[in-house]
């Protein structure tokens, strides 16, 4: 049993006894009440979910187990998902564990490519990633074990195994989905000696002289991991599991929540706006064009890519971890300084319309121009590796819901009829 393992199976006990009493001494508490406007308005603000893996407060952003995500920017992404699923930083013969274990698990079955090749060669790259993660649902332990009449409390350890089977080939998955739907040529074989971040760049194969996409890639795949349950993939992810659904299924179905152009596709709508302004303008728009640009695309009905959010009231550190990176690396590059004055100008343009909660730019916002500047340019992949990443986090929550015993998701839905009669009262 590896370290991850045996690290869990010390904390689950300790986490049940801190859940129990909550529920059986405290479990009629009242937490939040619901509005009408918030049952039509997309369960906006209800808490209604747990989630330990993260939060995000509004005035904050991104805090994974208590560390601001900020914090985070320096760690590998398998040091997070250690973190994700423990609660602690681990220790370095912690992550050599886990980068063992997985490098062990990294091999895609064949079967996922000949699948692949068969599928139209102009399908979205998202759409072949989260077919590849469901047609591997044959390799699930979880649905193995359950078939063969597993307890339940022995759930969360078959859900680790499915956990640790997906993030060990998202990699050479998610590499080779990049060179096959783009013409790169063969696929690049991994290299056990290398992170998980590292080994992703290397069989993307675009080269890494400097060895700075590798950073990039790095803290995209932190920066990406988690942010709480309950935005689309999250929760998604979550609901599907609690049908006991192993990760193969529910993982795919929210990834392909995360597909959409307000979750995760935003980040190629961003690369695609802040190119067409630039080819627009002719370069790097002044503040005044990309101030009437803003507007154009605003009075067109279209949203500003990149920019609100459902949750945060401020600038998501995400994005300022990325405009920190692109003003030590990628300063003067024309994409990179032209997401640098949208930043400047947006904002304020946002808030003059009123209906705007959150006029500060997202994760989403600035991660596309990074990509592009290290040779990433087609856009309809990124939200590829947005997956990559996001998988880390939404597994997490999956072990943690099957270790606590969670039951399956079945919020009450009601007909307008009986809230109006509610409305009447
Ligand atoms: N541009 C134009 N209009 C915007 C806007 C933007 N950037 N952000 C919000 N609005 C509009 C909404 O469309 C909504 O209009 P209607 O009432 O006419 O439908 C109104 O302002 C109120 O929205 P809100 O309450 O401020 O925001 P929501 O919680 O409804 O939506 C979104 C949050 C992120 C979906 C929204 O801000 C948006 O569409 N942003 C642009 C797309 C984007 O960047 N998405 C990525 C978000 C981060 C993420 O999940 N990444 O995966």
């Amino acid at each position: 049993m590896s370290m991850l393992f045996d690290k869990l199976n010390q904390k689950f006990p300790l986490w049940r006894d801190e859940v129990k009493p909550l529920q059986k001494e405290k479990g009629d508490k009242v937490v939040s009440q619901v509005t009408i406007a918030q049952v039509y308005g997309g369960m906006r603000g209800v808490k209604s979910l747990v989630c330990d893996t993260s939060e995000v407060p509004p005035d904050k952003g991104l805090i994974i187990r208590g560390i601001p995500v900020k914090d985070l920017a320096e760690k590998l992404p398998e040091e997070v998902l250690w973190l994700l699923l423990t609660g602690e930083l681990p220790s370095e013969a912690e992550v050599k564990d886990l980068q063992k274990e997985l490098v062990a698990r990294n091999k895609v079955p064949d079967y996922v490519w000949a699948v692949l090749k068969a599928m139209p060669a102009d399908s979205h790259p998202m759409v072949l990633f989260n077919t590849a993660i469901l047609v591997m649902e044959k390799e699930s332990v979880f649905r193995k074990r359950y078939d063969e009449g597993m307890k339940k409390d022995e759930y969360w350890k078959a859900t680790l195994e499915d956990t640790l089977n997906i993030a060990a080939v998202l990699p050479a998955l998610a590499a080779g989905i990049y060179r096959m739907r783009f013409n790169k040529g063969d696929r690049i074989a991994s290299d056990p000696n290398l992170d998980w971040g590292a080994d992703y760049v290397k069989m993307l194969g675009l080269g890494d002289p400097k060895g700075e996409f590798t950073k990039l890639m790095r803290l995209y795949l932190v920066l990406h991991s988690d942010h709480e349950s309950g935005n689309v993939s999250a929760m998604t992810t979550a609901t599907v599991n609690s049908a006991l659904s192993d990760l193969y299924y529910s993982l795919s179905a929210g990834l392909n929540g995360l597909a959409g152009p307000l979750h995760g596709l935003a980040n190629q709508e961003c690369l695609a706006w802040v190119l067409e302004t630039n080819k627009k303008f002719g370069g790097v728009p002044t503040e005044q064009q990309l101030k009437d640009y803003a507007w154009e695309t605003l009075n067109s009905g279209r949203v500003v890519p990149g920019y609100g959010h459902a949750v945060l009231r401020i600038t998501d550190p995400r994005f300022d971890a990325f405009l920190a990176f692109g003003k030590k690396y990628c300063a003067g590059d024309p994409a990179f300084d032209t997401v640098a004055r949208v930043f400047d100008v947006v904002p304020n343009v946002l808030k003059e319309v009123q209906k705007i909660k959150d006029p500060w730019p997202n994760v989403d916002a600035g991660s596309g121009a990074l990509l592009y500047h290290y040779g990433l340019k087609e856009f309809s992949y990124y939200t590829v590796l947005f997956a990559v990443s996001r998988a880390l986090g939404v597994c997490a929550q999956a072990v943690i819901a099957r270790g606590l015993g969670l039951p399956i998701t079945r919020p009450k839905s009601v007909p307008t009829s009986w809230l109006k009669a509610e409305a009447a009262k």
